[in-house]
């Protein structure tokens, strides 16, 4: 299922309607200007950028909340998008890496991955599980929910182009790294339908090395599955990423984070690659530069760079 070229697409979506805080729109664009395509061309890729996408003008749409969910059709409309031409590339042998913008839209990206790869897995990094459903949510923001959409968990006639039964994503297709801020709801979720977890309390205890051999163990066993990567950064620690909507207390080291990006790579199953929430208005100026670093570091990572 590899692409025979060394080709990624970079997918840049400036879109923050599936949470509250202004600015994560702004991720990509800072990403891409921290030189992030010229970092992946010097890892021997050949890279497509046709510029960040361009979203509906969000005031031309009324979109009235749908019991408590905040810009459902918006997010909607964008993560179909985001899901054509994330399949569109893969189909044409390339490596989507999309750079976000907030995590609802792994809707897009995810199905767009699973419509190319159906065998694929997914490794989700965060520190939440985003696994809300239209009845457990009590924020009403949809980047907290997008795995139980994947998942058919969640259903809405506005999300209809989301197949739900069967669902492109089973419970068994998707493990989680870095959870330390999981909602009751979530937790019921996880064990109803015996979704792998390794939380920061399995990181301390077994340490990352063997957790994400667990990770892969138990979703990709015989390493002949594409793996999609979708990397939220505040699943990173604060004092790492600290330009992020929801920063939490506790998460990976740098290096947790490098490794697991490296781990996958080894692997040589990677075939789409998302990294979200990071939002440039959050935190000082440097910060901010850290954040972006951090950001553009991971995805080499994940592309191949070798500490040696
Ligand atoms: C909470 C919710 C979330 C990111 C916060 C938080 C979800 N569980 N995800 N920040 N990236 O609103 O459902
Ligand atoms: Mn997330
Ligand atoms: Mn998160
Ligand atoms: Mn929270």
């Amino acid at each position: 299922f590899l692409p025979e070229k060394k080709s990624v697409a970079i997918v840049g979506c400036p879109f923050s309607g599936g949470q509250p805080k202004a600015g994560v729109d702004q991720g990509p664009i800072h990403l891409v200007q921290a030189g992030l395509i010229d970092q992946i061309e010097g890892l021997g890729y050949e890279v497509t950028f046709d510029g960040h996408h361009q979203f509906e003008d969000v005031s031309a749409l009324a979109d009235p909340p749908i019991g408590i969910l905040k810009n459902p059709r918006l997010v909607s409309k964008v993560s179909k998008a985001v899901s054509e031409v994330v399949k569109q590339h893969a189909s044409n042998g390339k490596i989507p890496v999309t750079i976000g913008g907030d995590h609802s839209l792994a809707m897009g990206t995810i199905s767009g991955t699973l419509s190319q790869y159906p065998e694929a897995v997914v490794v989700w990094i965060d520190a939440h599980a985003d696994l809300n459903t239209i009845e457990t949510t009590t924020t009403g923001n949809i980047h907290g929910m997008p795995v139980a959409f994947l998942l058919g968990l969640s259903t809405l006639p506005e999300y209809s182009w989301l197949p739900s039964s069967p669902p492109l994503l089973t419970p068994s297709k998707i493990v989680y790294i870095g959870l330390r801020d999981v909602d009751a709801g979530e937790k019921a979720l996880l064990r109803e339908h015996g979704i792998r977890a390794f939380s920061m309390h399995e990181v301390d205890r077994y340490g990352i090395g063997k957790v994400v051999d667990m990770a892969l163990d138990t979703v990709n066993p015989a390493r002949d599955k594409p793996v999609h990567l979708s990397f939220d950064v505040d699943a990173l620690d604060p004092s790492v990423a600290p330009s992020t909507g929801t920063p939490v207390r506790g998460g990976l080291t740098f290096r947790e984070g490098h490794y697991i990006c490296e781990a996958i790579h080894e692997t040589g199953c990677l075939v789409a690659l998302d990294i979200m929430e990071v939002n440039p208005s959050l935190a000082d100026a440097a910060s901010v530069a850290q954040t972006v670093a951090v950001g553009c570091s991971l995805v080499r990572s994940a592309l191949g760079e070798t500490l040696l």
